[in-house]
């Protein structure tokens, strides 16, 4: 074989293998899954939540939908995760807090506010991407999506997703913080 060649293919080999993120990550609900914990902070308190703790939690399922900011439309698809005031009713801060911040592994940072926990105030669009008023949202720490767990490439093991009951409302891609690892609430 030409040496070159056979150089050129290692390294392509190799950066193929760090490129997808095999090495760290795993595929799906391997055991960088079961490593995966969230932590959640508030009043200098501080808790962790395992994937399996989230799973035992009470669960939401509804549509998700969603746009990029250069118009590319994913879904609808089916999305099951726990809502966010289901995290705020367990360590009772419910009124107590202004606004809940949300860090990805990569330390993306999507801030909601108190209203938007409880679904209110969100940006939502039909298929048209026309504005449509007064849609019914829940956003959830998502870990399963049209029954599969969530992949890494598409934000897993949990992401935010704001989800509804009616299928085809379009919400801002912007809000569904992939790889969620710490959230924080602030008063
Ligand atoms: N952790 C993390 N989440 C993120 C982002 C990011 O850079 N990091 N980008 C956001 C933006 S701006 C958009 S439009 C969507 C894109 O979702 P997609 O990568 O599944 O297409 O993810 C959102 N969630
Ligand atoms: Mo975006």
């Amino acid at each position: 074989m030409n040496l070159n060649v056979g150089i050129l293919s290692f390294i392509f080999c190799i950066s193929f293998i760090f490129g997808t993120g095999c090495i760290t990550h795993g595929v799906d609900d391997n055991a960088g899954y079961e490593k995966w914990n969230l932590t959640l902070e508030w009043d200098e308190k501080k808790n962790h939540l395992t994937l399996s703790d989230l799973k035992n939690m009470y669960s939401y399922t509804g549509y998700g939908y969603l746009v990029s900011t250069t118009g590319i439309k994913y879904g609808p698809f089916v999305g099951k995760g726990v809502p966010l005031y289901e995290l705020t009713h367990m360590i009772s801060v419910t009124d107590e807090f202004s606004s809940l911040y949300l860090y990805g592994s990569d330390e993306y940072l999507w801030v909601l506010d108190h209203d938007q926990i409880f679904g209110e105030n969100f940006i939502t669009f039909n298929e048209n991407l026309s504005e449509i008023k007064d849609q019914n949202i829940t956003p959830v720490l998502m870990y399963e999506q049209d029954g599969k767990p969530l992949s890494y490439e598409d934000g897993g093991p949990v992401r935010l997703a704001l989800l509804t009951d009616r299928e085809g409302v379009i919400t801002e891609g912007s809000g569904w913080v992939k790889w969620i690892s710490r959230i924080e609430l602030h008063k």
